[in-house]
């Protein structure tokens, strides 16, 4: 009697403090959020690094915690956050890749370039390891990413999302996270089509998200336009990462707004 079960190993606790920007305490914090957002008797007390990277969750339990609800991500003042699906899905599609990744030989040697620590999974390019990506490489790391989507049209769309997921998502949101991760996340977010450019489109989806209906139609066309003309540097009609980048380094309050406290 008063065993006390210990959620993860010491060496799981270390992996997911060098893969994040978490304590253990906040770690284990965020594992009882995990579970909280799970029916009962769904998520286990303790979870191996096998069940930790593979027990998913449906995507709209994401809605269940109240930070993620009434969270300040990407706009302030909003009582539902419109990106909640869009960021479960980008976050979801990353151990996605990973698995992909290890059967592509290209890939494989990239990983391995850029890899020094992992989760205990074959989980790739912690959060934290992203942060040290130029701007280069992570105009690289979405061009291969986008590829490797265009592979798999389809394949994932009630993937889930598992506890290494939702650790990586809720460190990018989380307020150590440098800037240029919170970046290299928003670029995606926005991204909808998952072409590797922010275009026409996907300016006038996240600009519809954003308004939800307070602007007409042709009023959403302008403002792209204006966020196109002003940003759309080489001409080509859409967004690159650098020039996202760019957009987004000019906008003081972006960081304060990427985030979610825990
Ligand atoms: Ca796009
Ligand atoms: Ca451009």
């Amino acid at each position: 009697m008063g065993n006390k079960v210990a959620t993860f190993s010491e060496e799981q606790l270390e992996d997911y403090q060098d893969c994040t920007y978490f304590t253990r305490k906040e770690i284990l914090r965020l594992y009882k959020r995990f579970r909280e957002m799970a029916d009962p008797g769904m998520v286990p007390r303790s979870m191996t690094p096998h069940e930790a990277s593979s027990l998913r969750l449906p995507l709209e339990y994401l809605a269940r915690i109240p930070e993620l609800k009434v969270c300040v991500c990407v706009i302030e003042n909003v009582h539902e956050n419109p990106f909640r699906d869009r960021i479960g899905r980008v976050f979801t599609r990353n151990s996605l890749d990973n698995v992909t990744a290890s059967t592509s030989g290209q890939q494989q040697q990239q990983q391995q370039q850029q890899q020094q620590t992992s989760l205990p999974s074959d989980a790739s390019i912690s959060s934290s390891q992203r942060c040290n990506e130029s701007s280069g490489d992570a105009q690289h790391r979405l061009d291969v990413d986008c590829d490797d989507r265009q592979n798999n049209d389809g394949r994932d769309e009630n993937l889930g999302i598992c506890f290494e997921d939702f650790l990586e998502m809720m460190s990018v949101f989380s307020e150590h996270a440098p800037r240029d991760l919170k970046v290299y996340y928003a670029f995606r977010i926005y991204d909808f089509d998952e072409d590797g450019l922010v275009g026409p489109s996907d300016l006038e989806r996240t600009c519809r998200q954003l308004v939800r209906g307070a602007l007409a139609d042709d009023e959403v066309t302008i403002v792209c336009q204006k966020v196109l003309e002003e940003s759309d540097i080489d001409g080509d009609g859409a967004l690159s990462y650098l020039e996202f980048e760019h957009v987004v380094t000019r906008a003081s309050d972006f960081l304060a707004t990427f985030h979610i406290r825990i």
